[in-house]
């Protein structure tokens, strides 16, 4: 029997919140992809909703876990980056050039912004920071707000056309990213979509955009389509999947459960999409 391909992820730990690496760990495993968990920090609750935190920063973990890495030759088939903090930028660039099987794939869903606004903590500098970890990546999965930040401009998110999508994308690929899925598109109020680009061209997935909107659905989108990437699909079929499964999840959620989406139901969907 062959290996199971070895995920990287690498993005906070918030205990409770339904986010993040709580996220990854279960729906990248489900998609039959083994996913080790680099925590960028540790917090009692996400951010978003929640009106208190606690936070730990563990970037001073960071050089020593890559020391051990390299002495015990341990080595990712890919790399996924999610919600990370600045000075953590510069180890996890040095993690994925030293930690890398032979073409490791890169994934960087850069994490700080949605609906126009930046998170809570994140300063209006650090855009620029993450443009750092996109230069290179094999993929990046911003959001039309993470897009904008990361390309200095401010976010336009109704009355937009294809040229708008195709010069936001262009402006992302001259960041030094190879591959872009630019979420959260938009050209017709009933549908919600995916643009996603090689650079030589750029295809659409959309779904019927349903009426509740939930918090952790950025990280349920990067997690299934990191596990579809490294199953074999390509761009356009993981980022569908990927947007099935969201949908499914926010389907699958009670009506008054605010922080985060029923992902746990949609494991059984996700594994049997892979199966066929
Ligand atoms: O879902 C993205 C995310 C991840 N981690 C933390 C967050 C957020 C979004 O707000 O606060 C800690």
């Amino acid at each position: 029997m062959n290996s199971l391909p070895r995920l990287l992820t690498i993005q906070d730990v918030s205990c409770v919140g339904q986010c993040s690496a709580t996220v990854a760990l279960p729906l990248i495993s489900a998609c039959g992809v083994e996913c080790a968990v680099l925590p960028s920090a540790v917090l009692s609750n996400h951010t978003a909703g929640f009106t208190a935190w606690t936070f730990h920063d563990l970037t001073g973990e960071m050089p020593a876990i890559e020391a051990e890495w390299l002495r015990q030759k341990l080595t990712f088939d890919a790399f996924y980056t999610g919600y990370v903090c600045e000075p953590q930028i510069a180890p996890i660039l040095s993690i994925m050039e030293h930690c890398a099987a032979p073409g490791a794939v890169r994934i960087v869903d850069p994490v700080m912004a949605d609906g126009g606004r930046l998170y809570p903590g994140f300063g209006d500098d650090f855009p620029a920071k993450m443009a750092k970890l996109c230069d290179g990546a094999d993929w990046i999965l911003p959001n039309l707000t993470e897009a904008a930040f990361l390309l200095g401009r401010e976010p336009v998110l109704e009355g937009y056309g294809e040229a708008f999508v195709k010069d936001t994308i262009a402006g992302l690929h001259a960041l030094g990213a190879k591959n872009v899925a630019l979420t959260g598109v938009s050209f017709d109020p009933a549908l919600l979509g995916t643009a996603v680009s090689d650079g030589a061209s750029i295809r659409y997935d959309f779904n019927p955009r349903l009426a509740r909107s939930s918090h952790g659905t950025g990280d349920v989108f990067a997690s299934v389509f990191a596990g579809a990437i490294l199953r074999g699909l390509d761009g356009l079929a993981a980022a569908a999947l990927a947007a099935d499964i969201v949908c499914a999840s926010i389907e699958a959620t009670a009506d008054d459960h605010w922080y985060g989406v029923a992902f746990e139901r949609t494991i059984p969907l996700l594994a049997s999409r892979l199966a066929q």
